[in-house]
């Protein structure tokens, strides 16, 4: 009897094992550019509606204290790939024709996911470099996406706001003309194409100095190019663009577990909403890119729902810093802000020592296997690799991910607790004890065309301590009054930055 008993809960145990392991979740990650702790209705936004993301956060868990690691893009999608801090590998703001910015054989969330049996995709903005230095962008662009893990990428190279404006998948230009090829340059003018200086009469949008080179479809981009006519997108069209591949990759592989990181143009400058979205808001093109990004995640999960996945895939929605009305074109986000708050009531917002620059909406959503909750879990993007990694039970090894912490049980609302300490960068850095917020003073170059630039950095030579419980909006600095604690902030981030822990 006994012995039955044990080899009947032996077989039911297995065929569990094998369950759970055909059943490893699809894993979606929506990464939204320059969206605010308070730019969506389930974080507080009244003068717009954003009907699909809120639809994730009532049926799954919304993170109130969950950071992207750094205040501009390109770092924050660094740690976010790699587990690792952004200043380790002196990651900053790339240009559109700048390399690869990983060392070959560098591990990334999506090495570990492939080697995990994951299919892998990369949709939308990259931001993270091409390349090794001269790109042929006639040519097959290499070590790209490829190198780090992605089998499948459809990219917009750097921003929309940089040249070449034009799509690379998969390594190639698509719809390329080889009797028109594609030259870039960031330092000279190339050819004869109008730019922003030279023909404004032409440009959509009125644009600062930084932003007045070549002109693609009425819009004056960063950086000239020449060529390429018949590749070149369609601002108002690239969300309709990105939303068919992205569909597509979850189509053909429905079958096997992936991972699709789906990083958005919306709603970094230039913003150009499609015009089933103009008009949407009072708030203008920044508002109405909103609505636009809100409309790609609800056709997304619409998808998923008529596959019957949205069961067994893991949604992560957030945002790679916090926000910016006037980021160099003139689409009167200023002007037409009302009362609408990007930053909540939190200071500061994209580039930004203060909390805005990192505290980013974020949500956990998996239908039926995490309950609807609000957490103030403390969290960080540079978590996501080892979290996505103990959520499929992968090994690691111990160069890999070294600044990631596993925080699967705050992400399943199994607790409330997330980190002690947590590090936030931008032009100096801050760190997080608890509810203890301090920002180191400033030490480093600050790039010129951010000195002049008009928003709350935070940066300030002397140092700052907050206590966000009382003073969530970072208003009265107490430094002075608590110098143990200054002192004790002061070894922890000497420690963090002398650990050199990239191997
Ligand atoms: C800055 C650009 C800004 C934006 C940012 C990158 C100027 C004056 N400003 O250099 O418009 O493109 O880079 O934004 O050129 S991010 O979200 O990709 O980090
Ligand atoms: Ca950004």
């Amino acid at each position: 009897m006994i012995r039955r008993f044990i080899i009947l809960v032996f077989v039911f145990a297995n065929a569990l094992a094998g369950f759970s392991q055909n059943k490893k979740p699809n894993i979606i990650l929506f990464y939204v550019d320059d969206l605010g702790y308070g730019d969506v209705s389930c974080y507080g936004a009244i003068t717009l509606r954003t009907p699909n993301v809120d639809k994730l956060a009532d049926g799954g868990l919304r993170f109130t204290d969950a950071h992207c690691a750094a205040a501009t893009c390109t770092p924050s999608r660094f740690s976010l790939l790699t587990g690792v801090y952004a200043f380790r590998n002196k990651a900053a703001i790339l240009p559109g024709d700048a390399p690869l910015l990983f060392k070959p054989g560098t591990q990334t969330v999506a090495t570990m996911l492939q080697r995990n049996g994951y299919a892998t995709g990369v949709v939308g903005k990259w931001h993270l470099g091409l390349g090794n230095g001269t790109i042929d962008w006639n040519g097959t662009i290499t070590p790209g996406p490829e190198s780090i893990g992605f089998q499948y990428s459809f990219l917009i190279p750097a921003t929309t706001d940089r040249v070449p404006t034009v799509y690379v998948e998969n390594g190639k230009v698509p719809n390329l003309d080889v009797n028109d090829p594609i030259k870039v340059s960031y330092t000279n003018r190339i050819g004869d194409e109008p730019t922003g200086l030279s023909h404004p009469q032409l440009l959509k949008q009125k644009a600062d100095t930084q932003h007045s080179n070549t002109i693609t479809n009425g819009i004056s981009r960063i950086g000239y190019m020449t060529g390429g006519k018949s590749a070149r997108w369609v601002d108002e069209e690239i969300p309709f663009v990105l939303n068919e591949k992205a569909k597509s990759f979850i189509i053909k592989n429905q079958k096997q577990p992936f991972f699709l990181y789906y990083p958005f143009p919306n709603i970094h400058v230039p913003r150009t909403p499609n015009k089933q979205f103009v008009g949407n808001t009072n708030m203008g093109a920044r508002g109405d890119v909103i609505v636009e990004m809100d409309w790609m995640v609800g056709e997304v999960m619409k998808l998923l729902d008529s596959l019957q996945l949205t069961e067994n895939t893991l949604v992560i929605f957030t945002s790679d810093n916090g926000p910016v009305l006037d980021d160099g074109y003139a689409d009167f986000a200023e002007q037409l802000v009302g009362n609408h708050k990007p930053s909540g009531i939190y200071r500061g917002g994209k580039y930004s020592a203060y909390e805005a620059g990192t505290r980013v909406p974020t949500i956990i959503y998996w239908k039926g296997k995490i309950k609807p909750t609000v957490s103030k879990a403390l969290v960080s993007q540079v978590d996501f690799y080892k979290t996505v990694a103990a959520l499929i039970n992968a090994k690691l090894q111990d160069n890999e991910a070294t600044d990631s912490e596993n925080q699967l049980a705050a992400w399943l609302g199994k607790t409330n607790k997330g980190r002690i300490w947590m590090l936030e960068e931008s032009y100096t850095f801050s760190l997080r004890k608890n509810n203890w917020k301090f920002i180191a003073a400033v030490e480093g170059t600050v790039p010129g065309w951010f000195r002049n630039k008009k928003v709350e950095s935070g940066l300030s030579s002397e140092v700052q301590l907050y206590n966000l419980d009382k003073d969530p909006s970072e208003q009265k600095n107490l430094a002075k009054q608590y110098p143990s604690m200054i002192q004790e902030f002061q070894q922890q981030l000497n420690q963090i930055r002398q650990s050199s822990k990239i191997k």
